[in-house]
C-alpha cells in the first residue's frame, strides 16, 4: 500500500496513510517496524528533533533508568539486536538509552518515514470515510484508517501552578524538558522542587557543582540503592547465552523481565529473617530488592510495614542532620509510590551546601523575580529546577484533542475515568489504539516489551479488518465497563489505590482520582490473546464503505 496526496477541503494537501503513529519513542518505533513489515503506508510524527520519546526529553543531570535495567530493558523483535549492542551499565544512563534507541532507529532505517519537529495538536474521526484526520501545528495535515497513540504514560510536563512562578527571572527547568546544551549549576543557588525519580537522581550530581542547593519536598519518599555496575562482556555474553529461553522467561514474568519473583509471604518469616533479607537486598541494590522482596509487600499491611521500617531506619543512619532524617522519613505504604533508586540521594543531605525545606510544614507562599518564599521566609535563588512529574498515563492522550464519531470529545469522556477497553481501545474512538495507555499494565511492565506485544495483538486486529473487509473496530461501553472493573478489582486487593501517586492522578488537580493500571502483566497479555482468539467478543465491527479506502482520504 502506498501513501497518496488528496486535496484538503479546507486548502492545503492531505497526506493518506493507511496508519498514521504519534510519537517516536520505544512506542512508536516499533509500531512503526511493526506496520511496515505488515505492509501499510505509514507516517510518524513527533515534536521532538529525533527519535528517542521520553529518553530523548529526560536530559536533566544523573537521569538513568531506574527500572530493572540493562541489558533487558530492550526490544525482543531481533536476534540480530540483542546480539550486536552492547549495554555499559545495569541502569544506564540516559545517553546510552538514546544510543541505543537511535541505533535501532538507522539499522531498521526509521528515520525515513518520521516527521520531527511535528506536533500533533487534534485528532479528528469522519465516520463517514472511516479515516482520522490529523493537524499538526507545522501545517502538515494527513488522513489514516488507523491511528496508534504511542505518545508516552510520562511525557506531559506537571507544571505546579504557585503565585509569582513566572516572576521569577531566573534560570528554570523541568526535567522532562531539560536543555540540549549543557546547564551550568557552578556558583549557583538552585532550588529543586519534586522528590519522585527525576529529583531523587538530579539533586546530589547538582549539589556537585552548585553553590547551595535547596530541596523543596512535598512527600517523603522511600529510595533504595540504585546499585549500579558496569555490565562486563561476561554480563553480556551470560545474557545473551541463551536469548530463546530468556525471552520466554520475559514473557512469563508479571513484569516482563527475565527474573524469578519470590513467592513467599513476609509473615511467614521471622522479624530477624525479614531483617536479613531486606539488609542482603539494600546492600546488593539495584531494583532487584523489589523483585527479590516478599511477595505481599504491596498487599498486607503489616508486610509493607517490616520494609517501611527498615527503610525509615536506613535514612536515620545515613542522614547525620537528625532533623533533616525526621523530614525525610515517608509516611505512606513503601512501593504504592513508583519506588525509587537513587545514587548518593540520603548522602547529598550531608554536604554542607544541601538543605532541605519540608513543604508540609513550611508551605512556599510565592516567588519573587529572585527567590522563593516559603511561610518561615525568603529563600533567595539563582535556578529554579522543576523535578514536578508528569500528567501521567492518561494526560499525553488527551494533548491530542481526540474527537471521535460524531465529535465526541475524549475530554469529555474521560472526566471520571478513562474509559477503555484493554488498555487499548476506546469506544466511540474507531480504529484508534492506544499503546502503554491506562488500563494497561503499562508503566508495571518493561516498556520496550510492552510495545512490542500490544503492537503485536494491534497488529492482528488490523489484518481481520483488512482480509475481511472491514471498515472499523471499536469497543463497546459494556465492554469497558467491565474492563475498569476487572482493572479495579486487581488493584483492590493492593495497598496501591491507598495511597496517592501519580498512579492514581492524584498528582495533578482536577484528574480523575483511581488507579487506572492493569496490575498483572502475564495475566494482561493472556486476556488480550483470549480475546483475539475469541474473535474479539466486546468489540463492535463496522462494514467497509462502499468506496475503496485509497480514495477516502
Ligand atoms: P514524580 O514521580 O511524579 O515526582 C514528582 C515530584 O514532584 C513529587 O515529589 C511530587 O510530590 C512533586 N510535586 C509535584 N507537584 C508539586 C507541587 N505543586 N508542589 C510541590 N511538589 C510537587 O515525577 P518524576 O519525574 O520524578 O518521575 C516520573 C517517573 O519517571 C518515575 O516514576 C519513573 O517511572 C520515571 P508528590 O509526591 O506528588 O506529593
Amino acid at each position: 500500500m502506498t501513501k497518496e496526496k488528496h486535496p484538503s477541503p479546507t486548502g492545503g494537501p492531505v497526506e493518506a496513510y493507511d496508519a498514521v503513529i504519534i510519537g517516536a519513542g520505544v512506542s512508536g518505533l516499533y509500531a512503526l517496524h511493526h506496520l511496515r513489515e505488515m505492509g501499510l503506508s505509514v507516517r510518524v510524527y513527533d515534536g521532538a528533533t529525533d527519535v528517542g520519546g521520553t529518553w530523548w526529553y529526560n536530559r536533566y543531570p544523573g537521569a538513568r533508568v531506574d527500572g530493572p535495567g540493562s541489558p533487558f530493558y530492550c526490544y525482543t523483535f531481533s536476534d540480530e539486536l540483542m546480539q550486536e549492542w552492547d549495554w555499559k551499565e545495569t541502569q544506564s544512563e540516559q545517553s546510552d538509552v538514546l544510543d541505543y534507541i537511535e541505533h535501532v532507529a538507522d539499522r531498521y532505517d526509521l528515520r525515513r518515514d518520521i516527521e520531527f519537529e511535528t506536533w500533533v495538536r487534534d485528532i479528528r474521526y469522519d465516520e463517514d470515510t472511516q479515516r482520522w484526520a490529523v493537524e499538526t501545528d507545522t501545517g502538515v495535515r494527513a488522513s489514516a484508517r488507523f491511528l496508534i497513540c504511542a505518545v508516552g504514560a510520562l511525557s506531559t510536563a506537571n507544571l505546579p501552578d504557585i503565585p509569582g512562578i513566572g516572576d521569577f527571572r531566573g534560570e528554570t527547568y523541568h526535567t522532562g524538558r531539560w536543555p540540549h546544551e549543557p546547564v551550568s549549576f557552578e556558583g549557583k543557588r538552585v532550588a529543586v522542587i519534586g522528590t519522585g525519580s527525576s529529583g531523587i537522581q538530579a539533586m546530589p550530581e547538582i549539589a556537585k557543582e552548585a553553590a547551595h542547593v535547596t530541596v523543596l519536598q512535598r512527600t517523603a519518599q522511600f529510595a533504595f540503592p540504585a546499585g549500579n555496575r558496569l555490565l562486563t562482556p561476561e554480563d553480556m555474553a551470560e545474557a545473551r547465552r541463551d536469548w530463546e529461553a530468556v525471552k520466554a522467561k520475559m514473557i512469563a514474568n508479571a513484569g516482563g523481565f527475565p527474573f524469578e519473583m519470590r513467592a513467599s509471604s513476609a509473615l511467614d518469616a521471622t522479624p530477624e529473617e525479614r531483617e536479613a533479607l531486606y539488609e542482603k537486598l539494600w546492600q546488593k541494590g539495584g531494583f532487584g530488592f523489589f523483585l527479590n522482596l516478599y511477595s505481599d509487600i504491596a498487599i498486607s499491611e503489616e508486610a509493607n510495614q517490616s520494609l517501611a521500617d527498615f527503610v525509615r531506619a536506613k535514612i536515620r543512619q545515613i542522614v547525620h542532620d537528625p532533623e533533616t532524617a525526621r523530614k525525610l522519613l515517608p509516611d505512606h505504604f513503601v512501593m504504592t509510590k513508583r519506588p525509587i533508586l537513587e545514587n548518593g540521594y540520603f548522602e547529598a543531605y550531608n554536604r554542607d551546601n544541601v538543605s532541605l525545606i519540608d513543604l508540609r510544614e513550611d508551605p512556599i507562599e510565592h516567588f519573587t523575580e529572585t527567590s522563593v518564599v516559603t511561610r518561615s521566609g525568603d529563600h533567595p535563588i539563582d535556578m529554579l529546577v522543576l523535578a514536578t512529574g508528569y500528567d501521567a498515563i492518561s494526560g499525553s492522550m488527551l494533548r491530542l484533542n481526540p474527537q471521535g464519531r460524531n465529535g465526541i470529545r475524549l475530554a469529555d469522556r474521560w472526566t471520571d475515568r478513562f474509559h477503555n477497553y484493554l488498555g487499548l481501545t476506546i469506544h466511540g474512538f474507531p480504529n484508534l489504539f492506544m499503546i502503554h495507555g491506562p488500563g494497561s499494565p503499562g508503566v508495571f511492565y518493561n516498556m520496550p516489551l510492552g510495545a512490542e506485544r500490544q503492537m503485536g495483538w494491534v497488529g492482528n486486529l488490523l489484518r481481520r479488518l483488512l482480509e475481511r473487509n472491514l471498515g472499523a473496530v471499536e469497543p463497546s461501553e459494556e465492554s469497558e465497563k467491565a474492563w475498569d472493573d476487572e482493572v479495579a478489582a486487581l488493584a483492590g486487593v493492593t495497598l496501591f489505590p491507598r495511597t496517592d501517586s501519580w498512579w492514581t492522578g492524584a498528582n495533578v488537580p482536577g484528574k480523575p482520582r483511581y488507579f487506572s493500571v492493569y496490575l498483572g502483566g502475564s495475566i494482561y497479555y493472556q486476556r488480550i490473546a483470549d480475546v483475539a482468539e475469541n474473535d474479539y467478543p466486546g468489540f463492535e465491527f463496522t462494514p467497509a464503505p462502499e468506496t475503496p479506502a485509497s480514495q477516502r482520504a
